[in-house]
């Protein structure tokens, strides 16, 4: 296998429309931080970076839905996504952004290199622009009826009812979902990656080079090539994300996964000046990790990319996991059906390890796997507990207790004895042959079960009673177990930082690296050890009933938002001097009659504060006039007069309206002074 001097591993960047939850963790991050940490440990030369990935319409959406910037959208998750991995220990060299200057600067370049060498095609095609809002509709920015289901709702892209991948010109009665108008078609000119033309090469480096990649991988690439590659448009119409840097192309960002996994080499450069050695240079061994749906742009699009450019290195491998579920069902953020990380930190304060346990220990590292509250309580109390934190408990206990806290010497050593200590160096290799095939829950599985030969083998040597006549052999006995004990505090770390760094403190130890392990006297006889800590406490089946109950909720508000009608989609933004412009106060209703001959006409006395007025309102067919006398609501004094049934009415009453077209008046909650401004 070919040696490597430096390393350079990349974790998808999460979208910043959301926190990150058990999902993310499970399928990327952890496995990521375990292969980085056990490199670093063997003191390589290594940059982990990451960073947010801040376009894409998903994020303009959002905006647009909370009235405001794309830009605030990203700030808040941001932060929260990168706070929530230094919770959890996931140490980037870098953790960057996609909307930083750089980052635009360093795709801009990207795609104009692309662009003079002549790799894009240039094509026109008609696609759907809203005429009111002036502006091309993407996918998710058009719904409609489902041409192969007939739901309502379907989206330009995906009909979320029957799953169905659609294209927008397929919908049926397809409508803008800024305005609600009727899109029109429009010509418009976008930029093409002709993957087609790369197609051979792609074929020989992965299906003939890469045959050792993870079946799920290999299978995934070798579907798309033989189905035929298509040229991908790498540009949109949208007003978010790194413009289209070449004449002609106003109104045009590049498509989010352009620029995203460029987003990579930008967090490079941020961490170090020497970046090409890592992106440029055949010594240096990348490698992407990544969730099962960004296959095809890790291991397709971004690798053509790259190859068209010609100056950098490709990955050498992706190693992709599939989904975590969450109790049975599948993980979404819109549906909020997710253990939030920052959530879950508040319930299980500085347990940290044991969800990196639980996650890496369940890992859907070849099929779908799922997260069950049920089976985290059993992998903390059962193993964790009573394995590992047991063992380690017992152990400097037992120390303290016979041999005043200092590591005892040895004497003549058992057959129990040497084969529980060579159980120390298969550990070892087995845990770092697995890491380096990234078979994570494998090498988790050897790590623990050093642990479980160290409980055994003291269940089994029986100290506490051999005590009473042996002494010697009680030094020994600990002797052997202070060693595995070390060692696990050292193997653990790549997969349970904080427990290995408390371990270690325990020893004395810092900063270890991966080859002090695997040696039977890591520690010197004679040297002192720290008080037991806490490693794990034991999870109560009240604390999971909790989480259980929340999801629960959960459940119920989703089946009854779906059982609801459609709030109506928010109207266009507005400025604030657009608002300012509208008086509102409160009045109160002096007098109120129906006006003959209508429905739902009642003209209305209102006492404005400012003058007596007359306001014909549509409110007859939800009230009687007897019922409304004396009621306070809120007045628009400045619009301007109109006459209704020959009155005229000199304002508007403002209403809330229910989906059933129910009516309610909006009433100061107490009584306030009439004329008092609504602001
Ligand atoms: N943000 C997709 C995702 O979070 C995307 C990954 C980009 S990696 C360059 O699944
Ligand atoms: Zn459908």
């Amino acid at each position: 296998m070919k040696e490597f001097k430096r390393h350079l591993v990349t974790a998808a960047l999460p979208y910043a429309n959301g926190p990150v939850h058990i999902g993310h963790l499970a399928g990327v991050y952890i496995p990521a931080d375990i292969y980085v940490r056990y490199l670093r440990m063997n003191q390589q030369d290594v940059l982990f970076v990451c960073g947010s990935d801040e376009h894409g319409v998903p994020i303009t959406i959002k905006a647009k839905k909370e009235g405001c910037t794309p830009q605030d959208i990203v700030n808040r998750y941001h932060q929260i996504i990168k706070q929530s991995f230094a919770d959890f220990g996931i140490e980037f060299s870098n953790y960057s952004r996609t909307s930083n200057a750089l980052h635009h600067n360093v795709s801009s370049v990207f795609f104009k290199t692309l662009y003079e060498k002549g790799e894009f095609i240039e094509q026109e095609s008609e696609q759907y622009f809203d005429a009111q809002a002036n502006q091309f509709l993407a996918d998710r920015y058009i719904t409609g009826t489902c041409p192969k289901c007939s739901s309502e709702g379907a989206y330009g892209d995906q009909c979320e009812k029957c799953g169905s991948s659609l294209s927008p010109l397929e919908l049926i009665n397809p409508i803008s979902t800024i305005t609600g108008q009727k899109p029109v078609l429009k010509k418009t000119k976008h930029w093409y990656l002709p993957l087609d033309k790369h197609e051979q090469f792609l074929r020989e480096w992965i299906l003939q080079g890469h045959t050792e990649w993870k079946s799920n991988v290999y299978g995934q690439c070798k579907s798309w090539i033989d189905g035929g590659l298509q040229p991908r448009a790498v540009s949109r119409d949208l007003d978010w994300g790194v413009p289209v840097p070449v004449e002609g192309a106003e109104g045009k960002v590049l498509y989010v996964w352009f620029d995203a996994p460029i987003g990579y080499i930008t967090s490079t450069q941020e961490c170090t000046k020497d970046w090409e050695k890592y992106w440029k240079s055949e010594d240096c061994k990348l490698v992407h990790f990544i969730g099962k749906d960004n296959i095809v742009f890790h291991c397709i699009v971004f690798p053509a990319m790259l190859k068209a450019h010609g100056d950098y290195i490709l990955p050498e491998n992706v190693p992709a996991n599939e989904f975590l579920n969450l109790e049975n069902d599948k993980i979404s953020t819109s549906r909020n059906w997710a253990v939030w990380l920052h959530e879950y930190l508040t319930d299980f304060k500085d347990q940290q390890d044991t969800l990196r346990y639980v996650l890496t220990a369940n890992a859907p590292e070849t099929k779908d796997n799922d997260f069950t509250w049920k089976d985290f309580q059993a992998r903390n109390n059962n193993e964790l507990v009573a394995i590992l934190g047991n063992f380690v408990n017992r152990v400097v206990v037992l120390t303290h207790k016979y041999f005043q806290g200092t590591v005892p010497a040895k004497t003549t050593l058992l057959e129990i004895d040497t084969d529980v200590l060579a159980e120390i160096s298969t550990a070892k290799q087995a845990i770092a042959k697995n890491i380096e095939n990234y078979k994570f829950r494998e090498a988790l599985k050897d790590a623990m079960q050093l642990a479980r030969a160290g409980n055994k083998y003291l269940t089994e040597t029986e100290p506490w009673k051999v005590i009473k006549t042996d002494e010697q052999r009680v030094a020994t006995i600990l002797h052997v177990c202070l060693q595995i004990t070390a060692n696990l505090g050292i193997i653990i770390e790549p997969f349970l930082p904080f427990t290995a760094k408390k371990i270690q403190s325990m020893f004395g130890m810092n900063a270890c690296t991966w080859n002090q392990s695997g040696n039977v006297e890591l520690l010197q006889t004679g040297t002192p050890i720290g008080e037991a800590a806490l490693l794990f406490r034991k999870i109560e089946d009240s604390e999971i009933d909790a989480q259980i109950e929340k999801l629960q909720q959960t459940k119920q508000a989703m089946n009854t938002n779906v059982n609801k009608t459609d709030v109506s989609p928010q109207k266009p933004l507005i400025q604030y001097d657009d608002f300012s412009k509208m008086d509102i106060r409160v009045g109160t209703i002096q007098a109120a009659e129906r006006v003959p001959k209508t429905d739902k006409l009642m003209k209305l006395t209102i006492d404005t504060g400012i003058d007596v007025r007359t306001v014909v309102s549509g409110i007859a067919h939800c009230f009687n006039p007897e019922e409304i006398i004396g009621k306070q609501v809120s007045i628009l004094v400045n619009l301007q007069p109109r006459m209704l049934k020959n009155i005229e009415s000199q304002g508007m009453i403002l209403m809330a309206q229910n989906s059933d077209g129910k009516l309610e008046f909006i009433s100061p909650v107490s009584k306030v002074d009439n004329g008092s401004a609504i602001c």
